[in-house]
């Protein structure tokens, strides 16, 4: 352990995760380490949320705010929701607990875009940060961090916090020394300058987190893995997604929209995602690069086989598998990794620059292409908008795929109008189910309208789908973007009453 700390000072304010926890009190803002279920602290949270439970029992208030970078994992969220310790969270969260907590009104939840969360701190937009509890994989002697296996908002939370808490986890790998990129670059309006970073590639920082040892009034040993975030095997439907995604590409590339190589890639959470990565895997495309926020496995699988050239991200979000393949393997992967903060990993400027191709995954899409990610039937979270709308505005090309239906058959994704708006129309390109793909550059509300219903809708519900359009084309006031006000979100009222949206016979 004591060669993962090599701060003289620091290694003498080594102390259990129960003690480390004491020094952090009822209403204190804490910047948590943490993205997508890598490089969370291990042991500090869980031993907040014991704190809290028992000043609660003795009859004591006691919360806290939580910022972090993404998701996190059971020992954190899960904990830390479980005991009523959270006043409010930012950003994106997807623990099972806390997701409750936030949708029975308990707790509250900013859902903010991914690359806002740095800045917004910065500017002073979200109050004072009082404690940061980041997870390392080492101290160097002059204080320096070596980062964990995400970067997140650490190097935010480092600066601004008033007092640090550090977990050394002797569980990363020491390979990952020298994997990160660290900028330290950006400014506040009005002195930014640009971000000279023109390839996924390029090292524009430094390998170390900065760190003031005066402030670090606690150190905490730890040896515990990340959470193993499984994917399943791709199922029917996206492997569906994924196929009508790949041959979209080659028809772009062989329009000359597209270069053989394609542009960077950033790819979204979840099933259907790592589907899509594993379709490229078994597709033509050579010499891929990735810019994107979250590493999942079937990243990884395309770095291992070589699709992949280089991965920019700001997290190793892998299964308990892939982890270890990845580690045993380490030195292959050394060169072709760079994990970054996540200002920069999902910086509109960057996304823009490069040409990102974003891909994302949604909950609902409707007729004119606004896009749902976030909440299920209009009022309850599911996990959050993540980095999917800084990629999404920015990007050269913005994906959205999701099944065309859920719950059996008993959701439509593609409905008259959502009851939320996470991407607009003006920021979606392309809507793929696995029923089919729609291109929706260059055309109009109500041409797009008839491509996503005959391409991507559920053929069960196009007739439904059809009839809603022509009738808000008879009825609508505007024909620009037609719809009937008072019959647009009942789709969802009727799943809310019936539990389907079908309409009854
Ligand atoms: O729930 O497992 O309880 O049945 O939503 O759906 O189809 O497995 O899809 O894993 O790709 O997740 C939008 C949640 C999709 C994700 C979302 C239910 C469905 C299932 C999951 P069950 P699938 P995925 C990068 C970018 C926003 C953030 C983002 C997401 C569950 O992609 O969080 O993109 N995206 N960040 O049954 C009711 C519908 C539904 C529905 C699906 N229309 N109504 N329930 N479900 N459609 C990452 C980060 O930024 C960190």
């Amino acid at each position: 352990h004591d060669s993962r700390i090599l701060h003289p000072a620091l290694r003498g304010r080594l102390m259990s995760a129960d003690d480390a926890a004491r020094l952090i009190l009822p209403g204190d803002t804490v910047g948590m380490s943490g993205f997508t279920g890598a490089g969370y602290p291990k042991a500090v949270p869980a031993a907040l949320a014991r704190h809290i439970s028992a000043a609660h029992a003795a009859g004591q208030p006691f919360k806290v705010s939580v910022w972090t970078g993404a998701s996190t994992a059971p020992e954190l969220d899960g904990a830390l929701a479980a005991a009523d310790g959270v006043e409010l969270r930012l950003p994106y969260q997807s623990d099972p607990v806390c997701r409750q907590r936030i949708n029975d009104g308990r707790m509250e939840y900013l859902d903010i875009h991914l690359s806002h969360v740095a800045q917004f701190a910065w500017f002073g937009f979200l109050g004072k940060l009082d404690v940061a509890v980041v997870e390392v994989a080492a101290i160097l002697e002059d204080g320096r961090l070596v980062p964990s296996t995400s970067v997140g908002n650490n190097k935010t939370w480092l600066d601004q916090a008033d007092k640090i808490i550090l977990e050394v986890n002797s569980a990363v790998p020491a390979g990952l020394d020298g994997m990160h990129d660290l900028y330290y670059g950006t400014q506040l309006p009005p002195h930014r300058k640009p971000i000279p970073l023109v390839r996924p590639s390029d090292r524009i920082g430094e390998p170390y987190l900065r760190c003031n040892p005066d402030k670090v009034i606690a150190v905490v040993q730890t040896d515990a893995p990340d959470r193993d975030t499984r994917f399943a095997a791709p199922d029917e439907a996206s492997r569906r997604i994924a196929g009508h995604i790949l041959e979209f590409f080659a028809h772009e590339v062989a329009k000359g929209r597209l270069p053989a190589e394609l542009l960077p890639l950033q790819s979204g959470v979840g099933n259907i995602a790592n589907a899509v990565l594993a379709g490229l895997g078994d597709g033509p495309f050579e010499n891929l690069t990735a810019f994107t926020e979250v590493l999942q496995d079937g990243m990884l699988d395309l770095l291992g086989s070589g699709k992949l050239a280089f991965a920019s991200a700001t997290a190793l979000s892998l299964s308990s598998q892939a982890r270890e393949a990845f580690n045993a393997d380490l030195a292959r992967y050394r060169s072709r990794i760079l994990l970054r903060p996540q200002e920069i990993s999902n910086h509109p400027e960057l996304v823009r620059r490069l040409g990102v191709i974003a891909m994302n995954g949604i909950i609902e899409a409707d007729l004119y292409g606004n896009i749902n990610s976030t909440h299920v039937m209009g009022t309850q979270i599911m996990n959050g908008i993540g980095g999917s709308g800084d990629f999404a505005r920015n990007g050269f090309l913005s994906i959205f795929m999701t099944p065309s239906t859920a719950k059996g058959g008993s959701i439509s994704c593609i409905v008259p109008m959502t009851p939320h708006v996470d991407h607009t129309e003006h920021d979606v390109q392309v809507v793929v189910t696995e029923q089919g793909l729609a291109d929706l550059r260059g055309l109009s509300p109500k041409q797009r309208a008839r491509l996503i219903i005959e391409r991507c809708a559920h053929p069960d519900y196009r007739p439904a789908l059809r009839d809603y359009c022509q009738r808000a084309l008879a009825g609508s006031p505007g024909k620009h973007t037609p719809h009937l006000l008072e019959e647009a979100l009942s789709w969802h009222v009727r799943y809310l009453r019936s539990g389907s949206m079908a309409a009854q016979a």
